[in-house]
């Protein structure tokens, strides 16, 4: 194929050629794997994509690189599609939502259950241990090798009628969800009006008030400026967090030496631990932005958490059968340290 032509060309030319041939047949054997994200790198998660692009670059002194598409302009802004695409071969690779693969992964449902993991130190015990793994092999069964964890964040909740400390105050508001039907099922069941959109739909819904709320970790709200359209109040209310994974399709990975994938596997490893430290590290000054730009915030007590906990145990008896009760007890064991 065109792959091979120069070479074939510059050996047919002869020795005359032999210094152009091999600039230009190092430059055609260097390998581009295109890599899909949600958010640009103006946020730690597309952050995530490129440091694992540069790691990569350096560690393969350049002959493998990554070029990450934000905006997940490779799906036309249907993230939704992405693990789809991805296997199917369209994308090489991702750094992706759990959230946005969900569709195609059920499993991947365990991270969304509304209040199941309450603090970083859950989702730590969860992504690192017997869970982990079987989610990881949830994957994997469907064509594409995941790599490491990264971090979108915890999922708070904001809006623009009034402050929300109680299911009730949520009643009738338009709630702008991603489009995985758990986030549909949760927000029914606390009496709003979910509407499912891609990121690109949300922030113009946002603007013109067809929608009057949206949840998103504090990185997102604070990047995306969300309080400048009209999102005055926000609920911290750590109902679900939001990992991330790296990840490649699994022809390209067979297609790579074992050296491109131990340089993969590890950059990937190593991007995702700075990134999840990193959006971690940066919650309190962004929680502080968001206060000095005027919004409301609203924390929970014990039993105005109680009460959300009540109002979406129903998600949790219709979920948990689609994301297998065994993993869902694995992640609760992880969790107690068992
Ligand atoms: O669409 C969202 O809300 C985002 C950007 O957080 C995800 O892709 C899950």
């Amino acid at each position: 194929s065109s792959r091979y032509l120069p070479r074939l060309t510059a050996a047919l030319a002869g020795v005359a050629v032999v210094s152009l041939s091999l600039s230009v047949s190092s430059s055609v054997q260097a390998r581009e794997l295109s890599v899909s994200t949600v958010l640009s790198d103006a946020f730690p998660w597309g952050q995530a994509a490129e440091k694992w692009a540069e790691l990569v670059a350096e560690r393969s002194d350049g002959e493998l690189t990554l070029r990450v598409y934000p905006n997940s302009q490779l799906v036309n802004g249907d993230q939704t599609r992405e693990f789809s695409a991805m296997r199917s071969g369209l994308i090489d690779a991702a750094v992706g939502s759990t959230i946005n693969w969900s569709p195609q992964v059920p499993e991947l449902n365990l991270f969304s259950l509304p209040f199941f993991m309450p603090d970083v130190e859950a989702v730590d015990a969860v992504t690192g241990g017997a869970a982990g793994e079987s989610v990881f092999a949830a994957i994997e069964s469907r064509g594409v090798v995941p790599l490491a964890w990264g971090e979108n964040g915890f999922r708070q909740l904001s809006n623009s009628q009034g402050p929300i400390d109680a299911p009730e105050d949520l009643e009738g508001l338009k709630i702008r969800v991603v489009g995985s039907p758990l986030f549909q099922d949760t927000f029914t069941a606390l009496g709003a009006n979910p509407t499912q959109m891609s990121w690109a739909d949300a922030k113009p819904a946002l603007t013109t008030g067809a929608v009057d709320g949206q949840e998103n970790p504090l990185s997102v709200f604070d990047v995306a400026r969300i309080d400048q359209v009209g999102q005055e109040y926000l609920t911290l209310w750590n109902y679900m967090n939001d990992p991330l994974v790296f990840a490649v399709n699994q022809q390209v990975w067979d297609s790579l030496s074992a050296e491109e994938r131990t340089v993969l596997r590890e950059a990937a490893e190593e991007a995702g631990a700075w990134e999840i430290a990193m959006t971690r590290e940066q919650e309190p000054e962004r929680l502080a932005a968001i206060k000095e730009r005027g919004v409301t915030v609203t924390e929970l007590d014990e039993a105005q958490h109680q009460a959300f906990v009540e109002a979406t145990e129903s998600v949790h008896d219709e979920w948990v059968p689609r994301i297998g009760s065994e993993i869902v007890e694995a992640a609760r064991a992880d969790m107690q340290g068992e």
